[in-house]
């Protein structure tokens, strides 16, 4: 008895395992591009306005996509404003440009 018991307790954390990694994964996937998110850990964060300042001063390196994340006052350059937007956006200020905004790949 008690061992199947101790059988169906592992069927059922194993479903819950296999389920959770599913949902993990689907949700990986289902990570959109937002604007702002420039070094594309899913997070609008003061990282990704210090990223972009780095960049500025070409100590740091954006990816290609992370370049376009980066241009959130849509002026296709990446300078200090944009960095300010996003500091912007966290602060809730205006003028944040399009942070948060969904970018789709043209
Ligand atoms: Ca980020
Ligand atoms: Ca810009």
């Amino acid at each position: 008895m008690a061992k199947k018991l101790i059988s169906i307790m592992t069927l059922c954390v194993l479903m819950a395992v296999s389920v959770f990694s599913a949902f993990a994964a689907e949700n990986e996937t289902e990570n959109a591009l937002v604007y702002g998110d420039v070094n594309l850990d899913g997070d609008i964060s003061i990282v990704d306005a210090t990223d972009i300042q780095k960049y500025i001063v070409g100590s740091v390196e954006l990816t290609e996509v992370g370049q376009k994340l980066a241009d959130v006052d849509s002026d296709d350059r990446i300078t200090v404003m944009d960095a300010t937007a996003i500091q912007k956006y966290i602060a809730k200020l205006d003028g944040y440009g399009v942070t948060g905004q969904e970018y789709v790949a043209e």
